[in-house]
């Protein structure tokens, strides 16, 4: 942004700027700016007081979704009776930081307090209609989004609804009566319908998009679809993932990325989260991007390790990936050569395991790269494949540069790899920074 802002007034001035000399963004906030879109994470309060969890929210996000503290459980526990201390607490840490909000959910079938499934129907539209006035009335002019109702479709080949409280009650209508009083509660917040397993063209999105269309054609008020996009190896990205997109923008709504993560590690987790950023690009009413979490350390399903941040919040080749197809680098200026290095266990027997680090280059190409794997004592390496190592005088240092020629093109990965004997000790090893 400052650099724009820069290259602005030395236009203004008639200075020629040599192209190719400003620094590209180097967080995801502000290369998705550069793009037009907001890049955002999922976060809870009970977090936002961890020093490091707050600081690479603040440094690197644009926006913020509550994970669980607008949900109606959170919200109205007892009927009538609103509690809204942990998500005004996200919501007063995301301003003060610059950040914008999304609001999730308000009609969902889950995390909902059991009194709401006791209602008769009167009493049931009563209460959905004066839950979504309320929440969405003390939020007012403070949330760019909401998921008005969230997950209202089955899984599977059926395009059925799901059954909840609401649907069996109130019939298929309830989705547009929800539109309708949310459109009324704050009519200047985007009003999204959202849900999982609609990533690609299928019987499920099929049904949302023919909502979608009806709505449009009828006026029923509907801004955005999100695309919950929770890939792992059942669900993996869908190869329409962008041509699914785009049917949806082409109805006239806004589309967005909202609870993007993707289980795995290494290359192939950081070609798809690439992948997925790159569609997100090329659809134009493709507004923005949030991820399910911050860190793996407090990810819903964190042995799956599906975010941008490890358990000690260090950028992973994801984040790399992410970074580069947003057009910013986390190199120290325009074009410098940068290389990240991640760690992942691979095979472990109970006397060793096998580790594999994988290098990535950033936005530009480098000629070399070298890194550290640090053992604890009285752990050895017993062998090493596809680098050449060198060891300190303690031994628990080993430097690990390639074998050969260590060329790797912009993003482009290789990894090396090692056994240690653990001699007792089962630690993972630490992984030092990458140099080129
Ligand atoms: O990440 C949320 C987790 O902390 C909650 O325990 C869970 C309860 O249902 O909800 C998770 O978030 C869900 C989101 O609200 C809607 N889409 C699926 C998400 C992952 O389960």
């Amino acid at each position: 942004m400052v650099t724009l802002g820069m290259a602005g007034l030395l236009a203004t001035a008639g200075v020629t700027v040599l192209a190719g000399t400003a620094e590209a963004a180097s967080t995801l906030g502000s290369a998705a700016a550069g793009k037009g879109r907001y890049f955002g994470a999922a976060v809870a309060a009970n977090h936002l007081g961890e020093s490091p969890y707050a600081t690479t929210l603040d440094t690197e996000f644009s926006s913020v979704t509550p994970e669980n503290e607008m949900k109606w459980d959170a919200t109205e526990r007892t009927r009538g009776s609103f509690s809204f201390g942990s998500a005004d607490q996200i919501v007063s840490h995301a301003q003060s930081k610059g950040m914008k909000v999304r609001g999730h959910t308000l009609v969902w079938h889950s995390q909902l307090p059991s009194w709401v499934g006791g209602l008769g129907t009167a009493d049931l539209r009563t209460a959905m209609n004066n839950h979504i006035t309320q929440v969405m009335q003390h939020y007012k002019g403070k949330i760019h989004s909401w998921d008005v109702v969230n997950e209202a479709f089955q899984d599977g080949s059926s395009g059925a609804r799901r059954s909840s409280p609401f649907q069996d009650k109130l019939g298929n209508g309830f989705i547009e009566e929800a539109f309708r009083t949310a459109r009324a509660a704050d009519p200047a917040a985007k009003l999204c319908y959202n849900d999982y397993n609609t990533d690609g063209v299928n019987a499920k999105s099929n049904a949302v998009y023919n909502l979608v269309k009806d709505f449009k054609a009828r006026g029923v008020p509907i801004d955005c679809v999100g695309f919950q996009s929770h890939l792992n190896s059942a669900s993996p990205l869908p190869g329409d993932y962008r041509a699914n997109l785009q049917r949806f923008a082409d109805l006239g709504v806004d589309v967005q990325i909202t609870e993007l993560d993707i289980a795995g590690s290494g290359t192939a987790q950081a070609n798809s989260y690439s992948s997925v950023v790159q569609s997100c690009l090329a659809v134009s009413r493709c507004t923005g991007i949030t991820v399910w979490g911050v860190t793996d350390k407090y990810s819903w399903r964190a042995s799956s390790t599906p975010l941008l941040f490890d358990g000690n919040y260090a950028k992973k080749s994801a984040y790399t990936a992410v970074l580069n197809a947003l057009g910013g680098s986390s190199g120290g200026g325009g074009g410098s050569a940068t290389c990240t290095a991640t760690y992942s266990k691979a095979e472990e027997w109970s006397d060793r395991f096998n580790g594999k680090v994988t290098i990535t280059a950033g936005s530009s190409a480098i000629s070399s790269w070298t890194t550290t794997v640090t053992l604890t004592s009285p752990q050895k390496v017993s062998a090493t494949w596809n680098g050449t190592p060198s060891w300190d005088s303690s031994g628990n240092v080993m430097t690990m540069k390639p074998n050969g020629n260590g060329t790797l093109a912009a993003g482009a990965s290789t990894s090396f790899g090692f056994t240690v004997m653990k001699n007792g000790n089962s630690a993972a090893p630490v992984v030092g920074g990458c140099a080129v």
